[in-house]
């Protein structure tokens, strides 16, 4: 039997370190101080079934020809499936006054999710220029603790703080589409590389314009993604039901009055977080909502649309 042996040249493959800030088509840009890389992926990660992702640290062997090979990914600290990427800092969950109407549900999924990932998060309610009822929200979430940005793209309003927000680290912008994160991310880095949609066009198809994941760098070590929708982690797997109260710092306050150590918060009965919520001293909308997530993390059942 005959054996070919492919010739590799040791002397003139160089060994990198960088970041992946893009994957599109097979091919992975891989940021290290020598500038961006093109690479490929070792068929070791097929095999493996492991998919580098956008945001992941890497080591490539860059070839004379300047073609590269991803050839290890370093340890995530996290990844998220849809879009994929990993290693994800900070996720700003943006919503808009109206037009898309905000969804708390989708919000309170989105703050469980960031926190069991070890993500820090915060929340955005951009088309303040509409004065939408959808702002009360804003203020509902500031009182459960939570940090708060209302914003205009249309009018450059409370931009700034969102700056503030991403400085160090990979800050992921997630939200409905036709929210208006292109539109935030376009005055951000004071660009037009994200594409702004027509929402009318793009509702009816339901369909996101941004649909690829790519990290912009904006400084040292931050870098932003916008997201085409962001689900998951699967939460499930990482969260069991009597956890989930935790995941609710504005009720948890009031699950030490709970006579019953395995108290579920549930049922009305010797309940502190219940009573908290008939006395008008939590949101009944957060509470409503952490009872959907209790059935549904008891019934095991995925949490993503
Ligand atoms: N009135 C108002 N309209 C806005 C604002 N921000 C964005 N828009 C409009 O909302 C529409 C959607 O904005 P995009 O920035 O494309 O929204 P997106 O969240 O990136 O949408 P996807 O990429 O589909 O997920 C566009 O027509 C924007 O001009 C705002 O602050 N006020
Ligand atoms: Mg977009
Ligand atoms: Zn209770």
């Amino acid at each position: 039997m005959k054996t070919t042996f492919r010739t590799v040249n040791l002397k003139t493959m160089k060994i990198k370190e960088g970041k992946i800030v893009k994957g599109i088509g097979g091919f992975y840009y891989v940021e290290t101080t020598d500038g961006i890389f093109e690479c490929r992926a070792r068929g070791k990660f097929r095999k493996d079934s492991i998919i580098p992702y956008v945001g992941d640290n890497v080591k490539i062997s860059v070839e004379d020809d300047g073609s590269g090979y991803v050839t290890e990914i370093f340890d995530r600290k996290n990844a998220f499936i849809r879009p994929p990427i990993a290693n994800v800092d900070k996720l700003l969950i943006v919503s808009a006054s109206a037009n898309p109407a905000p969804d708390p549900l989708f919000i309170d999924k989105m703050l469980v999710t960031a926190e069991a990932a070890g993500v820090k998060s915060a929340l955005c309610f951009n088309k303040a220029d509409l004065n939408a009822p959808g702002l009360e929200l804003a203020d509902l979430y500031r009182q459960a603790g939570y940090d708060v940005f209302v914003t205009s793209a249309t009018d450059n309003y409370g931009i700034d703080d969102i700056k503030r927000f991403m400085q160090n680290g990979i800050t992921a912008v997630c939200g409905f589409s036709g929210v208006g994160k292109s539109s935030i991310l376009n005055l951000i880095t004071d660009s037009s590389d994200f594409q702004v949609g027509e929402i009318s066009t793009k509702l009816s198809r339901g369909k996101h314009t941004t649909r690829h994941v790519e990290l912009v760098k904006m400084a040292d070590n931050t870098y932003l993604a916008d997201t085409p929708g962001f689900s998951m982690i699967s939460i499930p797997d990482v969260i069991s039901p009597p956890q989930l109260i935790e995941y609710f710092p504005d009720l948890r306050e009031y699950a030490d009055l709970c006579k019953f150590t395995d108290c579920s918060h549930t049922c009305a009965k010797h309940c502190g977080v219940c009573d908290a919520v008939s006395q008008n001293k939590v949101s009944r909308q957060r509470y409503e909502n952490y009872k959907i997530l209790y059935n549904s993390l008891k019934d095991n059942k995925e949490w993503g649309k």
